[in-house]
């Protein structure tokens, strides 16, 4: 039967299924699903998770390096940030990258327009970091202004709401689906949140479609996302190729076409640093995760000789 992923926890899987709400477990390992994916289920655990359209992930947190996925299917991706000391040109071009990698549609959501002397600045500075990026402001509070966002939850389509804590994703996901989960104010001191959402959870919109509201996130690392990065900075990405050298590093070569626009006035050099730090921090997690990926396959393999050598030898 299929349903999808309303909430996953490591022992248990909140679904939504045209028969209504249901709980079953995992069945699979739950950091192989996420809230949004489509499934099937037996009734007691789900039995296969459908591919999806889209996912949306990250490097998880911790030593080892790992993707962690933080939502399934989802169409657009409302990045969340506020008209105070939130906002960050560097986070927002991360998770630009990150939408752009899962070919999701990115929408920056500039929240507390109430509280900004000059939201418009704000917007402005949002729309400038990158062709991809399209912004809007509002004030998440005023219902009116929440419903702006409806025409990317209504049927058939999934809207997901990241960012950090505290910018008032779930002050919109309340507004945009009838509930009324916890929100909590923040720090005066540094506009940061008290991450009041816990878990990751999909909701039916009153426009008809979904919405996945998320807990804020304290850290973004890259990971896979190198097609990504390139959209974002296509304009830098734009000028390598016209670099002298093929294997050109932008740093000290003659014939950069990087660092000539640079001297030009054309290109921004904190944007080229920050360029370049992306793309070593995913190209560095890409191939630890990869790395790891091959280590858990080998090993596998080498318990999967393991049991056949023993089933063969209680057959003789
Ligand atoms: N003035 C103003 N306050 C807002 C706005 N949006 C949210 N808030 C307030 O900001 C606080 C945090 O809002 P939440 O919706 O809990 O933020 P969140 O992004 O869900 O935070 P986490 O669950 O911790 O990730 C609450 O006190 C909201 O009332 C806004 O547009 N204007
Ligand atoms: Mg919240």
């Amino acid at each position: 039967m299929p349903a999808r992923i309303a909430a996953i926890h490591r022992t248990r899987a909140e679904l939504l299924s045209p028969e209504g709400p249901l709980t079953v477990l995992p069945g699979l390992p739950a950091s192989d699903l996420a809230a949004g994916d489509w499934v099937c289920h037996d009734g007691a655990r789900i039995t296969r998770r459908l591919d999806p359209t889209t996912e949306i992930a990250r490097r998880g947190a911790g030593e080892t390096a790992s993707r962690q996925l933080v939502a399934a299917n989802v169409d657009t991706l409302g990045i969340v940030t506020s008209c105070n000391a939130d906002f960050n040109v560097a986070r927002l071009e991360r998770y630009l990258a990150i939408a752009s990698a899962a070919r999701c549609l990115p929408l920056i959501v500039l929240t507390k327009s109430d509280i900004a002397e000059d939201a418009r600045a704000f917007l402005r500075q949002a729309e400038a970091i990158s062709p991809l990026a399209m912004a809007m402001t509002l004030d998440a509070r005023d219902p009116e202004e929440a419903d702006r966002l409806s025409p990317w939850c209504g049927a058939g389509q999934t809207l997901a709401l990241v960012g950090s804590s505290g910018v008032g994703k779930t002050t919109l996901q309340n507004h945009l689906t009838g509930t009324a989960e916890a929100t909590l104010g923040i720090r005066e001191d540094d506009a940061k949140g008290r991450h009041t959402t816990t878990y990751r959870a999909l909701r039916r919109t009153l426009a008809g479609g979904w919405l996945i509201d998320t807990p804020g996130m304290r850290e973004l690392g890259m990971a896979d996302v190198g097609e990504g990065i390139d959209a974002v900075f296509s304009d830098i990405s734009d000028l390598v190729g016209q670099c002298r050298f093929r294997d050109c590093a932008h740093e000290t070569e003659p014939g950069c076409a990087v660092l000539a626009a640079i001297e030009a006035g054309t290109l921004d050099e904190d944007r080229v640093l920050r360029w370049r730090k992306l793309q070593r921090e995913d190209a560095h997690n890409s191939r630890s995760i990869a790395e790891s990926r091959a280590r858990g396959r080998a090993l596998n393999k080498v318990y999967a000789e393991g049991r056949a050598r023993s089933r063969s030898k209680r057959g003789k």
